[in-house]
């Protein structure tokens, strides 16, 4: 990495001029995608700068999405993402969406498990007294990125073992005879909050996209009510229109 000499060329905070010099190593290509930072006292010793005047540069580069913080593994460059196109009409699960891109698609889970339903899901759900709610939160993931976070609540009826749960809810739903035939989805803009958008991988209050799904039977019973977060940076939702009457 070419950091020496940043004590005499031009004036401003060292920092910054440190924090410069790894943003041109990263767009240059020197920094590859997904490469690992050096670790903090490396770098203050190639730039012969203090560790503080490290972080507060790495700290810039985090907060503007060029480089992640992985707990307990590093620091490292940020892979940009080609956007994700995602059609309006068609009702498929976030398994056979990545699938169809090719691109390979993984779950980390934030929560899982049977509760007692809140009044909106009694509501929503349709649920009879004494029924048990099934909740799974998930950080989900094409190729290593993450890309959204899901948090769905089904019926116990349809998912009574949400802890066996493997990889796609709707194939689960499937062999219940219960993956849903259609649903309302509601999308809306909303700004990151730290926790979310540290899941994300994205600077504190990027752009983000609330969705929530209403899925039904065939009968026309809700299966599912789902609350996610989707990066802003990462989808298109596409719809085709026809002329109105
Ligand atoms: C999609 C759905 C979600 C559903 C999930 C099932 C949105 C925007 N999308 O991501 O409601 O629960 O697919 O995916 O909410 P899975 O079958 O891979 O678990």
């Amino acid at each position: 990495l070419p950091l020496d000499g940043l004590q005499s060329g031009g004036s401003g905070p060292l920092y910054l001029k440190l924090r410069q010099s790894l943003e041109d190593a990263i767009r240059s290509g020197k920094l590859g995608h997904g490469d690992a930072l050096p670790a903090e006292r490396d770098l203050a010793d190639y730039a012969s700068v203090s560790r503080v005047t490290v972080r507060k540069a790495v700290d810039d580069l985090v907060r503007d999405g060029l480089l992640t913080r992985r707990h307990g593994s590093g620091t490292f460059v940020v892979k940009p993402l080609s956007r994700v196109e995602q059609p309006l009409t068609k009702l498929t699960s976030f398994t056979e969406d990545m699938a169809r891109r090719g691109l390979v698609s993984r779950s980390e889970w934030l929560e899982r498990g049977l509760f007692h339903p809140s009044p909106e899901e009694m509501m929503m759900l349709g649920l009879a007294p004494g029924t048990m709610v099934a909740r799974i939160g998930r950080l989900r993931f094409g190729n290593d990125m993450p890309l959204a976070i899901e948090r769905a609540s089904i019926s116990a009826e349809f998912l009574p073992d949400p802890v066996s749960l493997q990889q796609s809810l709707y194939a689960e739903l499937e062999k219940k005879d219960a993956r849903p035939v259609r649903a309302i989805q509601r999308i809306s803009a909303t700004n990151l909050k730290k926790i979310d958008a540290g899941l994300l991988e994205v600077p504190i209050e990027a752009a983000g996209l609330s969705i929530e799904r209403v899925s039904y039977l065939a009968s026309g019973r809700v299966v599912e009510l789902t609350r996610s977060l989707y990066r802003g940076d990462a989808y298109d939702f596409v719809a085709e229109l026809s002329l109105g009457d």
